[in-house]
């Protein structure tokens, strides 16, 4: 359930529901709920709270934590701690962000919590609702000492001041819970923009009196007229008993959501985090919400005030019903290039191409990429209409070159692929530290400056017409020229899993803009992209990786730091692994313009020897 209140504009609240597949190892490790709520200046907050939810799926999932559902819950969070400080302290924007997190595992018939700062998790079990979560901060601190009361604890000027939260202090110390669960017990995960407005009685109330689906519209429509100063998520959790033993594993999930299901991909590995923010999912009604049913056989996702068929499991529970008035239309937004912000009434729904579903009525899109142009468009939906596709052609921005480092932000990526070449498998989930990497690829300018500076020798295509313009690639440099402009700059070459990271996103894409080879986004071989020779470093901005680098694919190979091995991928390190020591070959990445598109994806990789100096190859850099 998630809402933007009716005062802070941004929404950082962020949650996740994970169902695992049937018969995967993920599923051996049961559902997974995280509700989390972040802090920071200018959308730091946002960060924090989204790289908390990612991190506690990716690693609750990844099995690093071991077999005990509760220590891996437990160190999925810590892992969600260093990454947040690991973020905050090598981006300047993000110093002092943090997060509140509380995420639940349903497994078998016992339910795991894990739990730091003020977010809450509830059961509703036999009428009553239960606080499971103390609360971290000056009010709970002080109510489990006995030295306030409640009513002093609920007005005192300070009694929302945390006292443990996820990335702010060197260490974090995290609350974990297990119990049995009881058939028809109701989880209730939220962040404080739901409690703060409801009282318990209140929440207990509409969970009991009302089926979830109206439960979920009531208390977020109840927090929003009793003023909705904050953000919302909750994630309401009912488990059924319908005569029949309660073993969810035996269960079938069955999922229902519309478009949704592009958000909330039921394959764990892709996970259901981090939805976007302010989901305009259902804008005609107060709430947006994601419900989680299990029982009956099966497991349904509901946005909350949607108008949805009824399911034969929903009429039997009897707990819902659904009008067919009103019903929101499907707006697919795709642009070119992909990958750009779109944002529905104020609300971001995250990068195209993505779906959502709007009521009829005016609406306000907004699509930002770096780099391009913004764009604004009215939308009327009409009564009536089931299905609107929407597609917006991007101009780039006029403005001068952008910043010349991306940051990349700590986390997991694919790194390899499987039927690529051989050296390019198996592939690996690699968690890489946040790190920075030149948006270009150095340029002859760049490497005059390097060259005037350090006295260095001039590389062979220096005096090449074709080859000198100081917008053009620097090529001709050998690996250890390379390395000494880096190490001159205050930068190094970057490993080859962050060169791939970079060049392909968190999801894995073949190509920086996608999976499917696109002869005008990369200066390969021949001048279908319009450069029959190297392209200026700023060329081609639709072939922008998914963190804004230009020409990872094509143009000049590119030099990394690393030693070659085909064989390296089979016992690759999961985590920050820098390459080989020994070989005799230089990894070069990306492909160059003389290269087909086959050796011009984010994962080919080829070796030179070190004093190679070719007129395809350059390089860009790297640092912490
Ligand atoms: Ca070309
Ligand atoms: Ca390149």
């Amino acid at each position: 359930m998630r809402d933007t209140g009716r005062v802070k504009e941004v929404n950082e609240d962020f949650y996740a529901i994970v169902e695992p597949e049937e018969s995967t190892e993920a599923e051996a490790r049961g559902r997974l709920y995280v509700v989390a709520d972040g802090m920071g200046n200018q959308g730091a907050g946002e960060v924090a709270a989204k790289t908390a939810v990612d991190t506690v799926v990716d690693v609750y999932y990844s099995g690093e934590g071991g077999e005990n559902p509760q220590d891996a819950l437990r160190y999925a969070v810590e892992c969600a701690h260093s990454s947040i400080r690991d973020s905050a302290q090598k981006n300047p924007e993000y110093t002092k962000m943090g997060a509140t997190l509380t995420a639940l595992v349903l497994l078998d018939d016992r339910v795991f919590i894990a739990h730091v700062g003020d977010t809450r998790a509830y059961v509703i079990r036999k009428g009553k609702i239960r606080q499971l979560t103390d609360d971290h901060n000056w009010a709970g601190d002080q109510l489990r000492k006995g030295a306030i009361t409640k009513v002093h604890a609920n007005t005192h000027p300070r009694r929302k001041v945390l006292t443990r939260s996820l990335g702010q202090t060197p260490q974090v110390e995290i609350d974990t819970m297990v119990a049995e669960i009881e058939p028809g017990d109701i989880f209730l995960l939220c962040t404080d923009g739901l409690y703060d407005t409801l009282s318990d009685e209140e929440m207990e109330r509409v969970l009991i009196e009302a089926g979830p689906e109206m439960a979920c519209r009531e208390l977020v429509a109840r927090a929003n007229r009793n003023g909705g100063a904050d953000n919302i998520a909750a994630v309401l959790i009912k488990t059924v008993y319908e005569g029949k033993p309660f073993l969810i594993k035996e269960r079938k999930p069955r999922f229902q959501l519309g478009d949704l299901k592009l958000t909330l991909n039921f394959d764990w590995r892709k996970k259901l985090a981090s939805l976007p923010v302010g989901l305009p999912f259902y804008l005609g009604v107060a709430a947006v919400a994601i419900l989680v049913i299990i029982g009956g056989g099966m497991l349904f996702f509901r946005g909350c005030g949607g108008n949805h068929e009824p399911s034969s499991q929903q009429a039997a529970t009897g707990s819902h019903v659904f009008s067919q008035k009103n019903q929101p239309a499907k707006i697919k937004i795709t642009t070119a290039p992909s990958g750009a912000i779109i944002a529905v009434d104020g609300a971001r729904i995250g990068p195209s191409p993505v779906a959502v579903d709007l009521f009829p009525g005016s609406h306000e899109i907004e699509i930002t990429q770096d780099g391009y142009q913004t764009k604004k468009h009215t939308l009327m939906v009409k009564p009536g209409e089931i299905q609107i596709p929407l597609n917006f052609i991007l101009v780039p921005h006029p403005a001068e070159r952008s910043p010349d480092m991306l940051f990349i932000p700590g986390g997991f990526f694919i790194m390899g692929r499987e039927g690529g070449s051989l050296e390019e498998g198996p592939s690996h989930k690699i968690y890489l530290d946040a790190y920075y990497i030149d948006r270009y690829e150095v340029s002859n300018a760049d490497y005059k400056r390097f060259i005037e500076a350090a006295k260095r020798a001039a590389p062979a295509l220096f005096e090449d017409p074709q080859k000198n313009t100081p917008n053009l690639p620097v090529a001709g440099v050998d690996w250890t020229d390379a390395d000494a402009y880096c190490s001159w700059a205050k930068k190094r070459l970057p490993t080859e899993a962050e060169w791939e990271k970079a060049a392909r996103g968190a999801e894995g894409w073949l190509y920086p803009w996608g999976n499917t080879f696109d002869p005008t986004r990369a200066n390969i071989l021949g001048d279908a992209d319009g450069y029959p020779d190297v392209a200026p470093v700023d060329a081609l901005p639709t072939g922008k990786s998914p963190y804004g680098g230009y020409n990872f694919a094509g143009n000049v190979g590119e030099w990394t730091g690393g030693y070659f091995d085909p064989e390296y991928y089979k016992t690759i390190p999961l985590k920050n692994p820098r390459g080989p020591e020994t070989g005799t070959r230089r990894v070069v990445r990306g492909g160059s313009y003389r290269t087909a598109p086959e050796t011009a994806t984010a994962t080919y990789r080829s070796a030179f020897a070190p004093e190679s100096r070719k007129p395809y190859i350059g390089f860009r850099c790297a640092k912490d």
